[in-house]
């Protein structure tokens, strides 16, 4: 059984954090995992980008040396009229935005598309775009990016949508209280990263600890759980960041009461550079 109340996607606003805020207190860095509550996405670590105007961000994963995982994924929050005519300095590097709060106006190839919260983009590596904030709130999204493994023969399209106009694909066995959302076609090899919804009711789990050679970027758009990384059960819920380098077990239950969703980067179909 699943519910029909109107997905909701948390976003963080900054600010100071109060003194004796404990929600600032739940950053964990180990070798298989990190976990950036929200309550760390706050003034003081905020980064300046200088593509952009208007615009700070939370730099929530990159590759560092020794480190654990291999792409970034940075929360914006461009006020509006902000934005950026070249976001991106790299050209063999690909692009996914995901719209939490605000309007994003992204023109890619001269072509303009709307994203309103719940609306994404993939832009393939060296394509030309650009994106302005052009509602009355600041714009705050996703941008998860990776270096883009080509492979003769195939070319990875541009694609734009809303996440309420794909169709969910529910986890045999579950009767829909485990679904996932896929904005791009994991049938299409040109692909080499997906960014999917995972949406789980009050109460279901992945009942298995996955370990897979997939990294993860997983981001809470809503709800609460106790996430399994590695040896660990950690309580999450709605803003907090996890990174999973490969190989790092993974299981969650949903606490409910509401349901529990996320967006989530994997890299995918390539064999190692
Ligand atoms: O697609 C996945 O790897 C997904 N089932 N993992 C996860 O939700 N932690
Ligand atoms: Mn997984």
């Amino acid at each position: 059984m699943t519910t029909t109340d109107p997905y909701t996607y948390w976003a963080p606003t900054g600010g100071h954090p109060p003194q004796s805020d404990l929600l600032t207190d739940r950053a964990l860095v180990t070798e298989a995992y990190t976990v950036i509550p929200r309550g760390v996405m706050r003034d003081i670590v905020t980064s300046n980008l200088p593509e952009w105007t208007g615009t700070r961000s939370w730099v929530l994963s990159k590759p560092v040396a020794g480190g654990a995982v291999t792409f970034s994924q940075t929360i914006l929050e461009v006020a509006p009229g902000g934005g950026s005519q070249a976001p991106e300095p790299q050209p063999e590097v690909e692009g996914f935005l995901f719209v939490m709060a605000g309007t994003l106006e992204v023109t890619h190839e001269g072509t303009a598309h709307t994203l309103t919260p719940g609306g994404f983009a993939f832009l393939p590596a060296g394509s030309t775009w650009s994106a302005t904030s052009t509602g009355t709130e600041a714009a705050r999204f996703h941008w998860v990016r990776k270096r883009y493994q080509p492979v003769a023969g195939l070319t990875p399209e541009a694609k734009f949508g809303n996440e309420a106009d794909v169709e969910p694909s529910p986890m045999p066995g579950t009767d829909g209280r485990w679904r996932t959302t896929r904005p791009l076609d994991p049938d299409d090899l040109a692909y080499d990263m997906h960014v999917n919804i995972v949406t789980f009711e009050a109460g279901a789990v992945i009942p298995f600890a996955e370990t897979h050679e997939m990294e993860h970027g997983l981001y809470v758009l809503e709800g609460k759980a106790v996430y399994r990384l590695n040896g660990d059960w950690v309580e999450v819920q709605e803003g907090d960041f996890i990174s999973m380098r490969a190989f790092c077990p993974q299981a969650c239950y949903a606490g409910g009461p509401g349901r529990f969703r996320y967006l989530l980067y994997k890299d995918v179909n390539r064999q190692v550079e």
